[in-house]
């Protein structure tokens, strides 16, 4: 029984699958490395991450991707022994404000496969689908024929962007598309028709796609047909999952939906959800994976099993449950880095035994190599710390602990040094507003050797602290973390991937100055518990 229907550090986007008595769910990683996730469950109740496939540089080099492009909407599928993963590498976004609310929306997605024999064994390199749009997906029918789904990117002006749902055969063998791609459904008055996934049940094709856009108003809409080609008709009892207009639901922007039948002949969606902060419209922990007993009704179609308000709860986390991470000969699987495929370039573990180092390498925030070595902020509340050994003798170094989302939005409790200063400690702010896209925190002198920092959050707040003299320094500055969140964001500037937490480092001289991280702990807490804390000088509100 699913007690609790949001997977715990899963990203969006899922797609999920069985194969015997074997779920899988694959998640966009979008600029983050290695690219796309897999979990693997037997009960539907504890999922253990087994691969990120797509590892190697002939795979897969994001230096210079947007935030929040990369890898979108990972697909996969089972056939003739065999295991698929669909795929789009979004390299522009495309911003309809740059030519007026109905300009064009010029964005660049191409469409791979990648196939493996074992979901835990080596994944191909990427098979080139086409660029026509994102969302891939193949569906392969019982006469043995293959088929790729996704959605048609128009990017004219005046014209609806998401021009409904092409499809075409796939030959799985030559791998390769032929005939010809003929859009099947043109989506619903919802509009932003996106995520297709294509079933045959009882002799119907049943097409499941997400509509209303990856906001507040998405939903999962459901259409079937007797012929693969359409006409499909749409659900008559409207969206099949959507927390539209629901502001009561704990899980918001419930769309992007994959159906699977159980091992006992149930259903269930894995489904996108959200969960804003509570008393926000923050979306700190970004769009997240959610898994629903679903049922077929009498005439054919798809309802929850229970209503979305029940299966909306999540269930309490404990309040205080810490994950202490120590560097030994590989990085915690927890942690990932962001766009390249050269990691060594950026941190070693062997430079410093029992320690992750660093090597200060671009900006924070730089799209191309930054040494910036993260997890995801998983609960609205949540203590983290490290231990970092770093000896700057330069305003160009810095190195710490830094609350990410992307290149426009962190808060980064940085330790460098500056001729008056000298070695000392600041937060520096990135915001999401263009009337104050910055902020420094006050200068912290601090004595040589270690420092250990740590950051505290009840979900709106960020309170960092240091110690290297046995006792904890709070800095005086509380730092809004309502901002690293899908909503707060630049007009135009996607938002997709949640907030991670983790070490950095830089070193704009060149000399690529090593910080030795001596372990990183994350400790969940229940945001209640800090909310009672009396913020002082707030950065960034
Ligand atoms: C994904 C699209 C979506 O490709 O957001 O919510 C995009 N839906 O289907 C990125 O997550």
């Amino acid at each position: 029984m699913i007690s609790n229907p949001v997977l715990q550090g899963f990203n969006p986007d899922p797609s999920i699958i069985r194969v015997g008595s074997d779920y899988y769910i694959a998640t966009s990683t979008f600029e983050w490395f290695p690219g796309v996730q897999i979990h693997h469950s037997t009960d539907l109740v504890n999922w253990r991450l087994v691969s990120r496939p797509l590892r190697r540089s002939s795979q897969l080099d994001l230096r210079g991707i947007p935030d929040s492009c990369g890898i979108w909407a990972p697909c996969l599928s089972y056939a003739k022994g065999r295991f698929y993963l669909t795929y789009s590498l979004v390299r522009r976004y495309g911003r309809t404000t740059e030519y007026g609310a109905q300009g064009m929306s010029l964005r660049d997605f191409h469409n791979y496969v990648v196939t493996a024999d074992a979901i835990e064994g080596d994944w191909s390199d990427p098979v080139y689908l086409n660029s026509s749009g994102f969302d891939p997906s193949l569906f392969h029918d019982t006469d043995g024929k293959s088929y790729l789904l996704n959605l048609l990117w128009d990017h004219r002006s005046g014209h609806n962007r998401f021009a409904g749902i092409l499809m075409q055969p796939y030959d799985t063998e030559a791998r390769v598309l032929f005939g010809e791609a003929k859009v099947i459904f043109e989506g619903t008055e919802l509009g932003y028709t996106e995520g297709p996934h294509l079933y045959r049940r009882d002799g119907w094709y049943y097409l499941v796609v997400a509509e209303g856009g990856t906001g507040w108003d998405h939903a999962v809409t459901l259409a079937r047909s007797r012929d693969l080609y359409g006409p499909y008709e749409v659900c008559p009892y409207g969206p099949i999952v959507t927390s539209r207009g629901r502001p009561d639901l704990a899980l918001q922007k419930a769309g992007h939906g994959d159906l699977v039948e159980a091992e006992d002949g149930t259903w269930l969606m894995a489904y996108l959800c959200a969960r804003p902060v509570p008393g926000t419209q923050a979306c700190v922990l970004g769009r997240e994976t959610a898994l629903q007993p679903v049922r077929w009704t009498a005439d054919g179609w798809i309802e929850p099993s229970e209503p979305l308000a029940q299966v909306g709860q999540p269930a309490k986390a404990s309040a205080e449950e810490t994950q202490r991470y120590a560097f030994g000969s590989t990085l915690p699987e927890d942690f990932q880095w962001l766009r390249t495929p050269y990691p060594d370039a950026l941190f070693s573990l062997s430079a410093r035994p029992g320690h992750l180092t660093l090597f200060g390498c671009e900006t924070i925030g730089s799209l191309f190599e930054q040494s910036l070595v993260a997890r995801r902020q998983t609960s609205f509340g949540y203590e983290a710390t490290t231990v970092v050994d770093f000896e700057p003798e330069s305003f160009q170094q810095s190195a710490g602990l830094v609350c990410y989302y992307n290149s426009t939005k962190f808060h980064y409790a940085c330790i460098s040094f500056d001729e008056a200063a000298g070695r000392h400690l600041r937060v520096m702010s990135a915001l999401p507003d263009p009337a104050c896209p910055e902020a420094l925190s006050k200068i912290y002198p601090l004595p040589a050797g270690p420092v250990e920092l740590r950051v505290v959050s009840d979900g709106r707040h960020l309170w960092f602290s240091y110690r290297s003299d046995g006792a904890w320094h709070q800095l005086e500055e509380v730092f809004d973390a309502t901002c690293l969140s899908d909503e707060a964001t630049l007009p135009g500037h996607p938002s997709f991937t949640g907030t991670f937490v983790g070490m950095a480092c830089q070193d704009t001289s060149g000399r690529a100055c090593p910080a030795h991280f001596a372990g990183f702990a994350y400790t969940r807490r229940d945001a209640a518990t800090e909310a009672a804390s009396v913020p002082r000088r707030r950065v960034g509100m």
